[in-house]
């Protein structure tokens, strides 16, 4: 069976403009995307045309002479690409960036006819008690509150949405990562890479390097083990509107050691390599099996 979004109010609409994207319910969109199984995505859009490029040489699929990946729609704020089952597009940095792309990621798959789809996000993290270049597979979002779940306001009330992945699925993904350091573990979404996680390094900081550590040793205790800024939302979609959902991190610091990301640019590219061959071998896993 086809997916269908939970929204009965687009079912009414004779168009539906993906704004953000691009694209509309008049495109040919299954003949687009009607194969999609895994979607791919991560903050970068540079870093998501690579990936597209590697998801290309995993499958083994070879584009025809001439051409390359070119991505689709248009491309001032996402950047998305497709390559046999799989598309790979950049979600920005933060919860509302990748929101937006979630909301018209989910309606183009229904106009897509698309079924038995997983999405996959690829991203970078600050880990917590975890040598940098570990990969973390969140089996939960917590808030910056350490509360395990994502609030919206919405109508001038908050609304409160459960934030857990398929530990199952997790464990699935772990039993792939071959000798990539990877673990599962919880993981800390802030809406602020400064003040939100901690950090003693933004241009104002009102607390000290005790209360710090005061509150990473709290959140290490809670079984967090990684910082980022997309997954609550990310969960939250998706146990919304019945995707499988993977958020598989890399981290580029210990911030129990310190709050600067410091590493060479050719160890941050290593260690980002890390979490594309973890999600990687998932996608040839999905689209082989
Ligand atoms: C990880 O890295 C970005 C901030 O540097 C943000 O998008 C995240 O979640
Ligand atoms: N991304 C984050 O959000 N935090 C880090 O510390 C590193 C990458």
């Amino acid at each position: 069976m086809s997916y269908q979004v939970p929204n009965k109010h687009i079912r009414e609409y004779a168009v539906d403009h993906l704004y953000h994207l691009g694209l509309d319910s008049s495109m040919d969109l299954a003949g687009m995307f009607g194969d999609v199984k895994v979607v791919c995505m991560g903050g970068s859009a540079a870093r998501m045309k690579k990936l597209a490029e590697a998801v290309r040489d995993k499958l083994g699929i070879k584009l025809p002479t001439g051409t390359e990946i070119a991505p689709i729609g248009k491309t001032d704020r996402f950047s998305l690409y497709k390559v046999g089952p799989v598309i790979s597009v950049n979600h920005g940095m933060g919860q509302p960036s990748i929101s937006i792309l979630l909301h018209e990621l989910a309606k183009l798959l229904m106009y897509a006819r698309a079924s038995a789809f997983t999405f996959v996000r690829i991203g970078t993290s600050g880990g917590i008690g975890v040598p940098p270049g570990s990969v973390v597979i969140t089996t939960e979002a917590l808030d910056g509150q350490l509360r395990a779940q994502h609030d919206l306001a919405i109508l001038g009330s908050v609304v409160s949405r459960p934030t857990h992945f398929d530990v199952a699925l997790c464990q699935q993904v772990l039993a792939l990562a071959g000798s990539v350091p990877a673990l599962l573990g919880k993981t800390m979404v802030a809406d602020d890479f400064y003040e939100g996680q901690g950090r003693l390094d933004g241009a104002f900081c009102d607390y000290t390097e005790a209360d710090k550590m005061a509150f990473l040793r709290r959140a290490h205790a809670a079984g967090v083990r990684n910082i980022e800024m997309e997954g609550c939302v990310f969960a939250a979609f998706c146990n919304q509107v019945g995707i499988p959902a993977l958020d598989i991190c890399c981290t580029l610091v210990d911030r129990l050691q310190g709050d600067q990301i410091s590493s060479t640019p050719e160890q941050l590219l290593a260690f980002q390599e890390h979490a594309i061959t973890v999600a990687l071998n998932f996608v040839a896993h999905v689209v082989n099996k």
